[in-house]
């Protein structure tokens, strides 16, 4: 058994036996109060789920096992003491709450370079997708068609016990992580590069490899995938790809139709597609303003129209934070070292300027500042990969390892099919007095 399967045992048994504990003992202590508010708009703050691997802070932003970005990219093992933090140690901290030491770190990615095998069917899946299919429908199907080879699966038709489950969801996830990166780069490359395919290097680390198969190859690149993938791995339970992932591998499917369910939401524009809206919107200003370089006024008018027209702006506002996304900061920091002089990012850079205020005087908006899609599409747009539609798939290679994780903690905790209660409109009104 390998040393972090061996450490997730050690850990998950004490756990398990807390969280039964728990519930034994505690189960009718109240934790908070449900109004029509919260249940009629999307159970916003209600305390409703378990999450381990991260906290979000309405003020502060995303906490992973408790660090914050800056303090992961301190203290998160690098390849070099300027470099970004490798994902692979997020993983390990998200799942076992401990920093890794680098020698941890390789032993993750050498076993993820030994299971980055993918069955001939998944291509043959995403080859019969058409042209004209999202690449976020692609890669949904493909990870549906990679379930032929779960091991939960297996162990489930073959009669294995409940205790046990947590085991072959681990080799699940432990696959599904090392697949990603070579699916995400075929279907990248079959629908901008003519299905001209790149192997992966195998002396590369999971970001780097995902860039070296894009076809992307700078070491700064690297860097920008590994802070990507970093950023966007997690945001607590209750977004909604980390809550789709968790609702269907509570009806015990296994991690491939789980992870795909949160994958299907993450491509909803008020979630992660808005990574490619925001540039398909900074576009269209461009064309109708007529210049890559449009003064903050021009930028300013343009956003009054798009709400004028009853639309959102792309890349601002959030259901739980109510300041800058820590992880909008983190890309315009790296934007700041390496980018300087990029008219699309200096568009970027005046909306954080333009949209906040004008947010704000519509006098709804809870959160009239930038997340994290704001940023990113303008990264990866100065590096050369131009193809929006692309991002969200990016997106949702990262967001694998929270989502992963999560459903791992699931299984070893025993959580039981989730099953909130829903009532009719009579049954509101009357609670409400009417
Ligand atoms: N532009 C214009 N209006 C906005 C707005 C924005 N960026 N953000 C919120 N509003 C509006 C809402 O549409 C809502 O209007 P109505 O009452 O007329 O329906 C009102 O302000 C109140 O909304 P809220 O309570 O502040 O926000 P919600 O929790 O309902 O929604 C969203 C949060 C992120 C969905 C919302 O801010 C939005 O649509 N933003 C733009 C899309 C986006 O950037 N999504 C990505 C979010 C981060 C993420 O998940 N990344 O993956």
């Amino acid at each position: 058994m390998s040393l972090l399967k061996t450490k997730f045992v050690e850990k998950a048994v004490p756990a398990a036996a807390d969280f039964k504990k728990l519930l034994k003992e505690y189960g009718n202590v109240e934790i908070g109060k449900v109004t029509i508010e919260s249940a009629l708009e999307g159970m916003k703050g209600i305390p409703a789920l378990l999450c381990l691997t991260s906290k979000l802070d309405s003020n502060e932003g995303i906490r992973f096992r408790g660090y914050s970005i800056p303090e992961l990219q301190e203290k998160l093992p690098k390849l070099s003491p300027n470099d970004e933090p490798l994902p692979e140690g997020l993983f390990y901290l998200m799942l076992l709450g401990e920093i890794p030491t680098m020698s941890d770190v390789e032993e993750i990615s050498k076993e993820w370079k030994k299971r980055a095998i993918i069955p001939k069917h998944v291509y043959a899946v995403i080859d019969a997708m058409p042209k004209e299919s999202a690449p976020m429908a692609d890669f949904s199907a493909a990870i549906l068609a990679l379930a032929t080879e779960s091991e939960f699966l297996k162990a489930y038709n073959a009669g294995v016990g409940k205790k046990d489950y947590w085991d072959s969801t681990y080799e699940d996830a432990m696959n599904l992580l090392a697949q990603l990166p070579v699916i995400a780069a075929y279907i990248y490359r079959k629908h901008f590069f003519n299905g001209e395919v790149i192997a992966a290097d195998p002396s590369l680390d999971w970001s780097a490899n995902l860039a070296h198969m894009m076809g992307f190859d700078s070491p700064e690149i690297y860097k920008l995938f590994r802070l990507y993938l970093t950023i966007h791995a997690d945001h607590e339970g209750g977004n909604v790809s980390a809550h789709a992932t968790h609702l269907v591998a509570s009806a015990l499917s296994n991690p491939y139709y789980s992870y795909a369910a949160g994958m299907l939401g993450l491509a909803g524009p008020l979630h992660g597609y808005a990574n490619q809206e925001v540039i398909a919107w900074v576009q269209d200003m461009i064309k109708e303003i007529g210049t890559e370089t449009p003064s903050k006024q021009q930028i300013h008018d343009f956003c009054e129209k798009t709400i004028a027209a009853g639309r959102v702006i792309p890349g601002y506002g959030h259901a739980v934070l109510r300041k800058t996304d820590p992880r909008f900061e983190a890309q315009r920091e790296f934007a700041g070292k390496y980018c300087e002089g990029d008219s699309f990012i200096q568009i970027i850079n005046d909306l954080y300027e333009v949209v906040p205020p004008i947010l704000g005087s519509l006098g709804k908006v809870k959160n009239p500042w930038p997340n994290v899609d704001a940023y990113s599409g303008s990264l990866l747009m100065h590096y050369g990969i131009k193809e929006a539609p692309f991002y969200t798939v990016m997106f949702g290679v990262s967001r694998a390892l929270g989502v992963l994780a999560s459903i791992l903690w699931d299984r070893a905790l025993g959580m039981q099919i989730e099953r909130p209660s829903s009532f009719t409109m009579e049954w509101f009104k009357e609670k409400a007095g009417i």
